[in-house]
């Protein structure tokens, strides 16, 4: 892991000159004092913590026991405390593309470090083995295929997405071992973009059967189907996924298989101001050719009650030029014309339920849908009569006893079941196209080479109000943030025993405590929501109650009141609010639905009823719910979201992780603004800052035996008998004192301790500016 990655500040200029072609901004916004390279020494500097928690550089004008005075850029002069002061790192390492060459891996060191990169374009930097990617929310001239063609051929090797994938792609074909790229990040920070960058590299070198091109066209219809605008992203993902792309022996691609997780369904029938539904539904209204409008009887998409409450349009974006893409490329996955208007019909039929309107038909509440454009327009796109729809929405057969009856809906009963079908719908054509898609990139039986994994994955979530949602990807975020730290420790403690120096045990926070927190049966999270979603008379208050009775002694869970509760996640504390737990966990479609769909003559909503009916079938057969017994109808979100996680993290266990960072730098999607409290919170948040300290509790700083003999052996006073790089490297270390507990010595490499470095750099410098007056003394005197 130590090749590639260089050691001192030479490395770093020459790798920057060769990575950026054009650096563009300047650095300049004040914040951080005078931030220019300078060519001399700068006097002794420090981060100062102000108030709002920023930190800024200022200069240590002087010490003592309980003071030091400063002088901030502004030229004033105060007296602090030593706590609130951390040392700065010397100039030469500004900018480095790795943080572990930093000196100091303090908080403030790292933030300046990744803003100074990112002010020049370098969006891409290096914490050890993970890339950290911040999102320029512009272009940047960083791709294409000289780009890709450059870093095939190594002619360069800073940070990239092209870089950790040229690693990936080699390992498998050196090591004969799956790969996968993990990428991660809040919503905004770039993983989807940042996987079809990885994506397109693969597709360069492992392409030329074709298939390749069938996998990138992938992109623009998940996107399409899966991807909508919220408050945080306009085209944000709203499920997770794991693309694997397989390789023959020779390392070309030959298939490729789509697993996606938890798509966000209620979207469907609702979102919050300022957001859209998925962007397919704006895109067939705007851009469904004439014939294809009159057959689904399409209207605007603001005639449509469940995409008019909010926004319409997004800036920017053309949505029947997208559905172009889109229709091209559902041609290019093989998905047939036939079928093409069959995915639309039940877009439609979707757009048409919500606009179905109920009428009263009793004293009692009870209601039945109005008759008219909306009601017929269903029946015929999915194809049923209207009196089947019509009934399927306004009763519910129940069983009693051993004898059937059947219940009049109330207006929210109908709405409801309206609703619930309007999602189902929609959920299973999702999962029917990836199914699609997947029969299209298939390579059939035959099992060839290895694959390349990548995972694009909604990162940890924490918002004003967190509900099931945030609860759901939150665990599969801790699930994450274990196989992280598992592997990154391993890394670690491999690199220090290939070199052979004293491994003495690094602590890492775990965080299996709140893993189980999740997953103890019968006594965690998981397990009380599932047995409170099968009691009928089970509230989210009666949930919140039980939660509280059973795991009040946990450390990571803290009771609130009312419907509250807070887990400490390894990224914070965060409450959620159980309204909804329960029924978003069962997700109930009454039968009488599942019945209507498996009646249509349609082929699409038969398909649909037939996987619903199916997963429940598995489930009460299957191993995975004994405990809920014959009657719970289905496998609840919860457990199958558990299920495809523990199924997810299997199958990277056997594979090589590369991991990518991703950090939105400002909350407006808006290029050149760097918030430093929210970038921040995102290194803690990702675990940047805790790889960041694993190395800072053993040996950071790494550099050759002979790079380190060159560098400092000129600072010498005496002779040294041998002349071999480590006998000048330990002469170098004895007539500095730098403490034995301080380094190591590998077989190839020294280790130090964060910080030692520093000092050794600060003598050299002085020394070399010291010999540099000198001589311009001498020479003005010869003059
Ligand atoms: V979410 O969790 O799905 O809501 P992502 O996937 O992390 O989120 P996404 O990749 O969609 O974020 O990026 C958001 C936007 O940032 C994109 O639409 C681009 O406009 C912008 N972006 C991200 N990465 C890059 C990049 N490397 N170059 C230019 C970028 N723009
Ligand atoms: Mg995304």
């Amino acid at each position: 892991a130590a090749e590639g990655r260089p050691s001192s500040a030479d490395d770093y200029s020459e790798a920057s000159n060769t990575q950026l072609p054009s650096t563009s901004s300047s650095y300049n916004d004040g914040r951080w004092g005078d931030t220019t390279p300078l060519p001399t020494k700068k006097k002794l500097q420090s981060w100062y913590r102000l108030e709002n928690g920023d930190w800024e550089l200022v200069n240590v004008l002087s010490t003592s026991a309980d003071e030091t005075v400063i002088s901030v850029p502004e030229g004033k002069v105060s007296r602090v405390k030593g706590e609130s002061l951390l040392p700065a790192n010397p100039d030469i390492l500004d900018g480095v593309d790795d943080l572990m060459q930093l000196s100091y891996l303090n908080e403030p060191s790292v933030l300046y470090n990744l803003h100074y990169r990112y002010d020049r374009d370098m969006i891409y930097t290096k914490a050890g083995p993970v890339l950290v990617a911040i999102n320029p929310f512009k272009k940047v001239a960083l791709y294409g295929n000289n780009f890709i063609q450059a870093y095939k051929d190594k002619e360069i090797d800073g940070p990239h997405v092209y870089a950790i994938t040229d690693t990936a792609m080699r390992e498998m074909i050196r090591d004969e071992v799956n790969q996968s790229i993990i990428i991660s990040g809040e919503s905004g920070a770039g993983k989807t973009e940042t996987a079809k960058i990885a994506m397109q590299y693969l597709a360069a070198l492992g392409g030329g059967s074709g298939i390749e091109n069938e996998i990138l066209k992938t992109n623009p219809i998940l996107e399409a189907f899966g991807n909508a605008k919220t408050l945080r992203n306009n085209n944000s993902s709203r499920f997770g996924k794991l693309i694997e792309i397989q390789f023959s022996e020779t390392g070309k691609i030959s298939g490729a298989r789509i697993q996606t997780f938890l798509l966000e369904k209620s979207r469907v029938v609702q979102c919050a101001k300022g957001e859209r539904s998925y962007h397919i539904f704006y895109q067939l209204c705007a851009g469904a050719p004439r014939s294809l409008k009159e057959k689904l009887n399409l209207q605007n998409a603001d005639d449509y009650e469940y995409l008019k409450q909010t926004d319409i349009s997004i800036d920017g974006v053309d949505d029947a030029e997208d559905f172009r893409i889109v229709m091209e490329a559902l041609d290019v996955v093989h998905i047939s014309k036939e079928n093409q208007d069959n995915v639309f019909a039940m877009i439609a039929a979707v757009l048409w339920l919500g606009n179905l309107s109920f009428e009263m038909i009793d004293s009692e509440n009870h209601v039945k849908p109005v008759e008219g454009e909306s009601l017929s327009t269903v029946s015929q796109l999915i194809g049923c009569s209207v009196e089947e729809l019509s009934l399927a929405l306004s009763t519910r057969k129940m069983r009693v006893g051993n004898d059937t009856i059947v219940q009049k809906l109330t207006l929210s009963q109908a709405i409801e079941t309206r609703d619930a079908l309007a999602k189902s719908i929609y959920a299973c054509l999702f999962d029917w196209l990836v199914e699609q898609i997947n029969k299209s990139l298939s390579v059939g039986k035959r099992r060839s080479g290895r694959t390349i994994s990548i995972l694009d994955i909604y990162g940890f979530e924490s918002f004003d109000r967190n509900s099931f949602e945030q609860f759901c990807i939150n665990y599969a975020n801790e699930r994450l943030q274990q196989h992280f730290n598992r592997h990154l420790f391993k890394l670690e403690q491999e690199e220090y025993i290939q070199d052979g120096i004293d491994w003495a045990k690094v602590d890492f926070e775990d965080n299996q405590d709140c893993l189980n927190l999740f997953e103890k049966k019968p006594l965690g999270l998981l397990s009380l929501l599932d047995e409170e979603s099968t009691f009928p008379n089970g509230t989210d208050l009666t949930f919140a109650e039980k939660l509280k009775r059973h795991l009040r002694s946990n450390s990571c869970f803290k009771g609130d009141r009312g419907k509250a509760f807070t887990v400490s996640h390894y990224a914070g504390e965060v409450t959620y609010d159980t309204t909804s737990f329960l029924e978003k966990n069962r997700d109930l479609l009454h039968l009488d639905s599942i019945q209507l769909l498996s009646s249509c003559s349609c082929e699409l909503p038969k398909m649909f009823a037939a996987s619903m009916l199916n997963q429940s079938e598995k489930l009460v057969m299957g191993p995975l719910h004994k405990a809920g017994g014959a009657e719970s109808q289905k496998l609840s979100v919860a457990m199958k979201f558990k299920g495809q996680l523990f199924q997810l993290m299997q199958r990277l266990e056997s594979t090589t992780p590369h991991f990518i960072r991703c950090i939105k730098p400002n909350n407006c999607q808006s290029p050149g603004k760097y918030e430093q409290g929210l970038v921040l919170q995102q290194l803690r948040c990702c675990g940047v800052l805790e790889v960041v300290r694993i190395s800072r509790s053993g040996f950071p700083t790494r550099m050759t035996h002979q790079k380190f003999a060159r560098r400092y052996g000129f600072l010498l006073l005496d002779e040294v008998a041998a002349q071999d790089s480590l006998s000048v490297s330990v002469a170098i270390l004895h007539q500095f004192n730098i403490l034995p507990e301080m380094y190591q010595v590998g077989y190839t490499k020294l280790f130090f301790r964060t910080g030692q470095i520093g000092v050794l750099e600060d003598t050299r410098n002085r020394t070399l500016h010291g010999i540099l007056r000198v001589q311009s003394c001498f020479r003005g005197h010869q003059a």
